[in-house]
């Protein structure tokens, strides 16, 4: 076993995880269909806010729309968090820009990375996928809850990639040339999604619009948009405060987008 192959401790993520709630009951796991899926159980069954469930491999992992997410054992970060948002509703797509503004700042922090997101909830580095941000919402017998699933790819080498993601996915170590540890990342993504979380719910939304506005690959560009069944090219303008994407379509016309 190589040194970036090290199994997460979760004794090590709590002696240096500055947090006051997210990441404060860490529940770990060596493999699991899905990270979102027991922590929606979980949320079910009551669990407190900030909870995270880490697994070091998934074997159903998912993305967005049902589609799949490569999770490899010990290559990457495979965890979700469970919050209770004091937030209206219409504004809890933007957990999702708290995630992956996180996973910006400990690319950062970690390796010295300039990195990017893409609307809806992605994280680029180099013009390829370096980690993805799932949400799911649900109804739990003490009021909602949100799931902020997130997937990073850390130590995973171009090989460990299947030949048809190859040329669209990175991780951290194949950017930065190095291998990483994952529990230092881990613990730089909750505490920067903990600090924007709290912002969201103290100050509002402007702060954290105006970082994504900043670092959204998408916006003053050309698009190609399918939603609904109608497909057209439109020009990306600005986020909105509920998470949404306005576009210039080709007649003019500004039209809203959901994730
Ligand atoms: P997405 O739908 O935007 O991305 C899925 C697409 O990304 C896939 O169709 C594939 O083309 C590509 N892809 C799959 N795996 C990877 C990978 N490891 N790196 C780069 N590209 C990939 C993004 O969905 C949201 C992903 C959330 C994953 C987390 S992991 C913890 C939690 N549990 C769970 O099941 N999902 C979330």
């Amino acid at each position: 076993m190589t040194s970036q192959d090290e199994p997460l401790r979760p004794a090590a993520i709590r002696q240096r995880l500055k947090t006051r709630r997210i990441g404060q009951t860490i529940a770990l796991f060596d493999s699991l269909p899905s990270t979102n899926r027991l922590a929606r159980d979980l949320a079910q069954d009551g669990v407190e806010e900030g909870a995270v469930v880490i697994a070091e491999e998934q074997t159903e992992g998912r993305g967005r729309k049902g589609r799949a997410w490569l999770s490899p054992a010990r290559k990457g970060l495979w965890f979700s968090v469970v919050l209770r948002p004091c937030l209206p509703e219409p504004v809890q797509p933007l957990l999702g820009f708290t995630a992956a503004l996180a996973v910006v700042e400990a690319g950062r922090r970690c390796a010295g990375l300039d990195l990017a997101v893409k609307w809806p909830n992605d994280v680029y580095g180099g013009g390829k996928k370096l980690a993805g941000v799932l949400l799911e919402a649900v109804t739990a017998r003490i009021g909602r809850a949100v799931i902020v699933g997130i997937g990073v790819n850390v130590n995973s080498a171009a090989s460990d990639f299947p030949e048809e993601l190859r040329e669209r996915a990175t991780s951290l170590r194949e950017l930065a040339r190095r291998p990483l540890d994952r529990s230092a990342v881990l613990c730089a993504v909750l505490e920067g999604m903990e600090r924007r979380y709290d912002e969201l719910v103290s100050r509002g939304a402007t702060p954290l619009l105006r970082e994504w506005r900043r670092l959204d690959l998408c916006l003053g560009r050309s698009i190609q948009v399918s939603s609904a069944g109608e497909a057209y090219r439109a020009e990306a303008l600005t986020v909105d405060v509920d998470g949404s994407l306005l576009v210039r379509d080709g007649a003019g016309r500004t039209r809203r987008l959901w994730a």
